[in-house]
């Protein structure tokens, strides 16, 4: 099996400036971002993950999300078109840092929008969070391009929250975790199980034990903990407020 590495990018002296849709603006920390930012590459690197630096673009405050400039399937990244017009300039060299790990690449092209983070996939079930940043086009490219690789391709409606994952992620044996306030179907998820916290929705699977996680969560790690599952918490108070979670800050290759 291929060694699992992770592709980051570190954040911007500007990334006050991130964007936001359901926050309000709050002061943020960008000392203590960096800071934080390396404790969750220290925390990919002890679990055995390489971390690879996508070359940093200080003109994008939003930058470190790295995760919404691509999903990857298989041998396949298919490169964003990024909802947000400002962060269009973050694609081209996360689609060069992926390539360089090996993956064939694929683009959605204009009129089509996504950002990686409105997709979740659960097994061969990839979900596409519709509503905010991906559009119906961006969807059916996606469909596209993943469906000749086994994949069935999903659209979930995405309202409340910023993106798909925002509002779910799914645990190593395919239960599909949210918070239910948040999540505009639950009955879309066949495994939906609700969690206790909004930022106990995002979990980071390290391999089949270990979900790295926010610190912002002590009640789902608690529940967690007792459905067999080690949480690994790390702060990620700085790019919460800019409505970030512990996904958003990779991409997670195991091709
Ligand atoms: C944005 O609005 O695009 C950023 N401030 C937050 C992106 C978070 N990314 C993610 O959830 N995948």
């Amino acid at each position: 099996m291929a060694t699992t590495r992770a592709l980051v990018r570190r954040p911007s002296p500007r990334l006050a400036e991130g964007l936001l849709t359901h926050l309000e603006r709050v002061p943020v920390d960008a000392d203590l971002a960096v800071r934080q930012w390396q404790q969750y590459v220290d925390a990919l690197t002890a679990a055995g993950w390489t971390t690879v630096e996508v070359p940093p673009v200080d003109e994008c405050p939003d930058g470190v999300f790295v995760e919404d400039t691509m999903v990857v399937y298989g041998d396949l990244a298919v490169i964003a078109r990024a909802g947000a017009t400002e962060r269009r300039p973050e694609a081209a060299a996360a689609a060069e840092a992926v390539e360089a790990q090996g993956y064939r690449l694929a683009y959605v092209d204009a009129p089509g929008t996504f950002d990686g983070g409105d997709i979740l996939k659960v097994g061969t079930t990839v979900y596409v969070g519709q509503g905010g940043r991906t559009n119906r086009s961006g969807f059916d490219q996606l469909r596209t391009h993943l469906e000749p690789l086994g994949a069935q391709v999903v659209a979930v409606p995405v309202r409340k929250v910023l993106h798909l994952k925002s509002a779910v992620t799914a645990l190593p044996d395919g239960t599909v975790i949210g918070y239910e306030p948040l999540v505009d179907d639950p009955a879309a998820f066949p495994t939906f199980r609700a969690v206790p916290e909004e930022a106990g929705s995002h979990v980071v699977l390290l391999d089949d034990t270990h979900l790295l996680m926010a610190a912002s969560a002590p009640r789902t790690a608690a529940l967690f903990t007792t459905l067999g599952y080690t949480p690994v918490p790390v702060d990620i108070t700085e790019f919460e407020k800019l409505e970030g979670c512990v996904t958003c800050l990779s991409v997670r290759l195991r091709h």
